[in-house]
């Protein structure tokens, strides 16, 4: 019989593009369901978005929007970001499809006729961006500890789960499940809290309506964290066919919803619990806090834009932490990569070899090459999720080639069996990569699999071919990046202009950024979020004429669109910052150059 693997991601909020964390996470469940496609297994796998909530009713706000219409805008931006990066879900489901809708409230029925609903009266701390309740003792220096900001103090009435109830049962399910929180090393803090004990927890809200309404209280919506965990329950296919999940992949920000909740809801309207949890670790950028306040993120497209190649992104996120570990992106360590490994490594022997073949062809024999690519080994990393290791296996196996390309001179030999022995490696290769860089894997095994094979465009180029190749680079399996040189025409793109400050706000919720109205000259008006908050009071920067970068790509922080960036300096560790301005009263408008 074929066995199933159901794995899902988290569902994002959508109140903003997504970002190398969601892409992170979205990668490696999508590279584990090809691999896991590959050894025959009937894989389904989940992705989708999470459209409730105070947090997206508030974001959608600030937009001007409505809830429906603001996630209606978002959710195609991350159907769009996946596309991009080869991702090959099997159904990408949102809270607001109505046949999640209809579980939900099933779901909530059948928890409230088990008795493990009541209605009670809520006063506890509120952080919106987490969408839960702290206690006083959870606090730090008053403030939500992940996202530093202060919490709320909220009153109302509310239908509480009985979450005390399962105590037990959760700990014997950790207990009798030692895969069920995966790693280990996260594992015993969930235990331990369990331990002390749980409280009861408040799943209604009266506050706000963006939200699925209990169907025995219409007055209230359904928290957040019910409806949506339940999208893994009503994304299983039909009937449920896929129930239960094989695999859940997260963040470690979200475990204890997972751990905790996730079971408690399911045991108490008896369904099947999943198999799994992993909860991988966090991604810091420039080894900072991925923060939109301090434009510290970084999203799908500019993570694409860096290399021009998604699978460099794909590569390079699976590789660069062991998986469960946090990881620090650096646009440096991408391009490294992208160049040393994909590049140098892989591009150089796809091209020399098809070189040799096209030039000497083949001729079978057995092949003593492809008995070092220990294939065991990878299969039993990928199902421990040490993804990073398997690569690592495979460019080891990489290298091999390589050296015995080297070690053998089949240019000077011409000898066919060695390339015979090149070409069966090489396409195992491109079998293996498949889960990993599926577009330069198919490239490869297209090229290879072809009867004639013919040297295709290089799969890399050398430095100083770029220039010349730059203009056909989408074309380019894997390109080298040149890291240091700017060119004339890098700086050409840029419009640099003077403009003025006439007004400075704050923005609600953010403590470093400003809202900026700019005036400049002959381009218009201009509206941009800028970190200067710290640095500078509303009325030094009323009235300041400064220069403005205008034509890069608007960027949404805090739900408002910032059209471009104003020039500044900072010091290296970000304490000091100053506004470049112009010393004469220039027109605005002028242009920088
Ligand atoms: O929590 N590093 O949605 P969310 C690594 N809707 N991973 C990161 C990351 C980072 N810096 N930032 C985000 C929610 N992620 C809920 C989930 S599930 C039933 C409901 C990834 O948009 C990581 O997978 O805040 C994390 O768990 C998830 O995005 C949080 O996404």
């Amino acid at each position: 019989m074929v066995k199933k693997f159901y794995i899902t991601t988290p569902i994002y909020y959508p109140n903003d593009v997504p970002h190398i964390g969601h892409a992170y996470t979205t990668i490696v469940a999508d590279a584990l369901s090809r691999w896991n496609k590959q050894k025959g297994k009937d894989v389904y796998f989940l992705t989708g978005t999470d459209d409730h909530g105070k947090k997206i009713a508030e974001t959608a706000r600030e937009a001007g929007k409505s809830p429906k219409e603001f996630v209606d805008i978002l959710v195609p931006k991350f159907k769009d970001a996946w596309n991009k990066l080869d991702i090959k879900y099997d159904r990408f489901i949102r809270t607001t499809d109505k046949d999640h809708e209809k579980l939900v409230k099933e779901m909530l029925q059948k928890s409230y006729d088990n008795g493990d609903i009541y209605l009670g009266k809520y006063e506890g701390l509120y952080c919106v961006g987490c969408e839960a309740y702290y206690t006083e003792k959870d606090l730090v220096e008053n403030c939500c500890p992940i996202h530093k900001k202060p919490v709320e103090k909220v009153k109302e009435e509310s239908y509480f789960f009985r979450l005390s109830k399962y105590q037990k049962d959760l700990l014997k399910l950790y207990k009798d499940n030692p895969k069920f929180i995966y790693p280990k090393s996260r594992k015993q803090e969930i235990v331990n809290r369990v331990k002390e004990g749980l409280r009861d927890l408040s799943i209604s809200r009266t506050s706000f309506d963006w939200g699925i309404p209990l169907p025995f209280d219409k007055k209230h919506v359904c928290y957040v964290w019910f409806d949506a965990l339940f999208n893994y329950l009503s994304g299983s296919g039909k009937n449920e066919k896929y129930w239960p999940a094989d695999l859940h992949i997260i963040g470690k920000d979200i475990i204890w919803f997972h751990t905790v909740y996730w079971p408690a809801f399911l045991l108490s309207v008896n369904k099947k619990l999943p198999k799994e949890i992993f909860a991988h670790g966090w991604w810091t950028f420039d080894r900072e806090k991925i923060s939109k306040s301090r434009g510290r993120v970084i999203n799908v497209d500019e993570l694409i834009s860096i290399t021009g190649n998604k699978d460099s992104v794909r590569y390079f996120l699976l590789r660069a932490t062991p998986f469960g570990d946090d990881g620090d992106f650096s646009e440096k360590v991408l391009i490294d990569r992208h160049n040393n490994e994909l590049a140098n490594k892989l591009g150089n022997l796809v091209s020399r070899v098809s070189g040799l073949i096209e030039k000497f062809g083949v001729e079978k024999t057995t092949n003593k090459l492809l008995k070092k690519l220990d294939e065991k080994k990878i299969n039993s990393l990928m199902e421990n999720f040490e993804v990073d290791k398997a690569l690592n296996e495979i460019f080891s196996f990489i290298d091999r080639c390589n050296e015995y390309v080297q070690e053998k001179k089949p240019w000077e030999t011409k000898d066919k069996k060695i390339l015979f022995e090149l070409k069966e490696s090489i396409l195992k290769i491109s079998e293996v990569l498949l889960p990993f860089i599926p577009e330069s894997a198919e490239k490869i095994k297209k090229q290879f699999l072809a009867k004639k094979i013919v040297k295709e465009n290089p799969l890399f180029i050398k430095i100083e071919e770029k220039i010349e190749e730059k203009a056909n680079k989408q074309e380019k399996l894997i390109g080298i990046m040149d890291t240091k040189e700017a060119d004339f025409s890098d700086w050409e793109k840029l419009d640099l202009r003077v403009a003025q400050i006439k007004s400075v706000e704050d923005v609600e919720g953010a403590d470093k950024l400003y809202k900026i109205t700019l005036d400049v000259g002959e381009i218009g008006k201009r509206i941009i979020c800028a970190g200067l908050k710290q640095f500078y009071s509303k009325d030094k920067l009323k009235g300041k004429r400064i220069i403005y970068f205008s034509n890069l790509k608007p960027r949404v922080l805090r739900g408002i669109e910032s059209q471009g960036m104003l020039l500044a300096a900072s010091n290296k560790e970000r304490t000091k910052v100053s506004l470049i301005a112009p010393d004469s009263e220039i027109e605005l408008g002028s242009t920088i150059g």
